[in-house]
């Protein structure tokens, strides 16, 4: 088993009925079960900041699943949840990006573990210091001194 986290977002339609059901569909998949929910915080939009704030949050998994397999849930999950794919940086109805998996480093066509922007976004790290503020993020050091950096 694995220890990993998923990032929650959303900023389109009902952000916080869509990701607690994101939570909710990822607990039912098979190999996967939830161990911890962050808070849910509203965050102003990071990147192209003419769209509406973002609801975030993060969730923490056991999983006996590959990292791919595990993205392939999450892509699952989204499409349950009706994302369409619009603009890369755009408004969205939900998000859940594999941030941690385990002590691995992930470089692959379209996947990155830690995920490659991890550390320059505050709404990724807050929820995980909700989860884990010593969690050892591969490459980069904790979460907490992540978090810091920042400041
Ligand atoms: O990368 C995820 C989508 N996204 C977000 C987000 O989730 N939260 C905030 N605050 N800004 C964002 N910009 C993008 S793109």
């Amino acid at each position: 088993m694995t220890r990993a986290y998923v990032g929650l977002g959303a900023n389109l339609g009902p952000r916080e009925v869509t990701l607690l059901r994101a939570v909710d569909l990822l607990a039912a998949a098979n190999g996967v079960e939830v161990v911890a929910v962050s808070q849910l915080r509203e965050t102003a939009p990071v990147g192209v900041v003419d769209q509406p704030p973002f609801l975030n949050g993060a969730v923490a998994i056991e999983t006996s699943l590959a990292a791919r397999e595990l993205l392939d849930v999450l892509l699952d999950t989204e499409r349950a949840l009706g994302r369409v794919r619009g603009e890369r940086w755009g408004p969205r109805t939900v998000d859940l990006d594999l941030l941690v998996y385990g002590e691995e480093i992930v470089d692959e066509p379209g996947l990155r573990v830690p995920h490659p922007r991890l550390a320059e976004r505050r709404f990724v790290l807050e929820p995980l210091a909700d989860l884990d503020p010593a969690l050892l993020i591969p490459g980069l050091g904790t979460v907490s001194a992540a978090l810091a950096a920042l400041d």
